[in-house]
């Protein structure tokens, strides 16, 4: 007997009429020509977007461009200063070092990677932890976090959990990935993958969310400030709880050696007397007024991070009178978190983050024809919203300032300033920097740069007094002594 198959079941009226008043309806344009099951896929997508905020997005952000509004007193954030005998803001080193210790040995901490953007600027097909990140072991960036991690916890004897948010995107690959290199040894029990939201992409003309494919809604991650709901969504937070973790240790995919874990940072963030204990940052100093980093500023009292493009250059480029820039505190995108404040913040009706918009080249399909529509300049407009928004929701926030050769190498785009080669240059400087503090010294060119590709593991050293006080470190400077580094060696120690 010939089958055939069911008609698929009608549209409900209801959805026809939302999606009417919300100036969307062409999403069903190709409806009737779907297979049940892609009409069903293609009907669960739109179900799962809040079709009543759609005609407010729109008409705020798709067809208007908001304009940023300046506080009407910004001043450059206090920080701690990194040199802690600084004249500026002397603290106790030591007391905040052994406080954020003891929070590790106690099992509180876990660490968080945002890992769902599109590393669009890279060109590189895969998750970005994936990348091929180390300067001479070439191990991905997911390996060099889950190395210190593993560091860590063996050191504290107590098992560092580690969150990793991804996209709907490349959640997948993520997972099959940390699978097939089992974990990089950290116990599969203590990885926690999750995936973020999704926000649909708009026409930037007709404000029309735009179809990837007549069965599919064209979408993008909803930004690193997604992580908030997600973490709270997908059940982490509820392991945390279980685990006992109270902070978290808060860092982007994108950057090779930042510090998993940084004691002192830990320490100040959970007991300095102006912390709220709720969300404190790194920051570096920025190399030059233009420097596209996001600013820590203080907001009629509040600190916010106030991006490059929005803070007015005339205040970017103020300096003191020594010459530093008066705006000198540059985001790393590094934060420490409490579970307690994402968990307030998560389940607060009230809780919402501001977008931002970002005009971008998003493949589609014509809604008229089908046709596949390939642009050569933007026609979308995405719309994101950024962790760092929700600084000024905390009762206080502190900023700490890192040093940028010891964690600041990000790989954001193919060439140029924060690539591969910059990130391999950068660690090469860190390790040198480390062994001449440990009595060895690296070949130098005529500039002083180091000659050579150096790379410490995390199982190695942590940081430069690992190399004298541990007897992994002590071995590898006993062996350095033994055998010189040669001019234009790949050294891995
Ligand atoms: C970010 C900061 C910038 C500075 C810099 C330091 C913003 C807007 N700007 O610039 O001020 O601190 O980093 O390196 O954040 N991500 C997700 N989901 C998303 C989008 C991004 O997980 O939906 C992750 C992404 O995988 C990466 C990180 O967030 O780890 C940064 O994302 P980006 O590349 O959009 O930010 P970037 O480099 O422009």
């Amino acid at each position: 007997m010939p089958t055939t198959t069911p008609p698929a079941p009608p549209i409900d009226a209801s959805l026809i009429a939302r999606l009417q008043g919300a100036g969307q309806s062409h999403l069903l344009r190709f409806a009737p020509t779907l297979t049940p099951d892609r009409r069903a896929a293609l009907l669960a997508q739109i179900e799962g977007l809040d079709l009543s905020a759609i005609p407010s997005l729109v008409e705020t952000y798709v067809k208007a461009k908001p304009t940023f509004s300046l506080a009407a007193s910004v001043e450059p954030a206090p920080y701690y200063p990194n040199n802690h005998a600084s004249k500026s803001r002397a603290w106790d080193r030591a007391r905040f070092e052994k406080a954020g210790q003891d929070l590790i040995r106690a099992g509180r901490v876990a660490c968080f990677t945002v890992a769902g953007g599109q590393g669009t600027r890279l060109g590189y097909d895969g998750p970005k932890g994936c990348y091929p990140a180390g300067a001479v072991s070439r191990k991905p960036l997911f390996q060099l976090f889950a190395e210190q991690i593993l560091a860590h916890s063996r050191r504290s004897g107590k098992d560092v959990p580690w969150y990793v948010m991804t996209s709907p995107l490349n959640h997948d690959a993520t997972v099959a990935f940390f699978r097939a290199n089992d974990f990089f040894g950290l116990p599969p029990s203590s990885v926690m993958c999750f995936p973020q939201g999704v926000m649909p992409s708009f026409d930037m003309k007709t404000g029309r969310v735009l179809l990837a494919a007549p069965d599919e809604i064209a979408t993008n991650p909803d930004g690193h400030g997604g992580s908030i709901t997600a973490l709270h969504k997908s059940g982490a937070i509820a392991d945390m709880k279980r685990r006992g973790i109270t902070t978290l240790s808060y860092f982007q995919v994108d950057n090779a050696t930042v510090q998993a874990l940084d004691p002192a940072f830990l320490g100040l963030h959970a007991s300095a007397p102006d912390s709220s204990a709720e969300m404190s940052s790194k920051m570096i100093p920025k190399a030059y007024a233009e420097e596209k980093l996001g600013l820590f500023c203080s907001c009629n009292g509040r600190t916010e991070v106030i991006e490059y493009s929005d803070l007015p250059m005339d205040l970017q480029r103020q300096t003191l009178p020594d010459g530093t820039l008066r705006f000198l505190a540059g985001s790393i995108a590094v934060h420490a978190m409490s579970v307690e404040f994402i968990e307030r913040l998560a389940t607060d009706p009230r809780f919402s983050l501001p977008y931002h918009r970002a005009e971008k080249k998003v493949p589609c399909i014509d809604p008229e024809t089908g046709e596949k529509v390939d642009p050569a300049s933007p026609n979308g407009v995405k719309l994101e919203r950024f962790v760092f928004d929700a600084l000024p929701l905390c009762r206080a926030s502190i900023v700490y300032e890192t040093d940028r050769i010891e964690e600041f190498a990000p790989i954001k785009n193919a060439a140029g300033v924060d690539s591969p080669e910059s990130c391999t240059r950068l660690q090469t400087e860190r390790a040198a920097r480390w062994l001449k503090a440990a009595g060895i010294e690296a070949p130098l060119t005529s500039d002083g740069k180091p000659d050579c590709t150096l790379e410490i593991s995390a199982s190695t050293a942590l940081c430069a007094s690992d190399l004298v006080s541990t007897d992994a470190g002590r071995a590898a400077v006993t062996r350095l002594r033994s055998s010189p580094i040669p001019r234009g060696a790949n050294i891995l120690i």
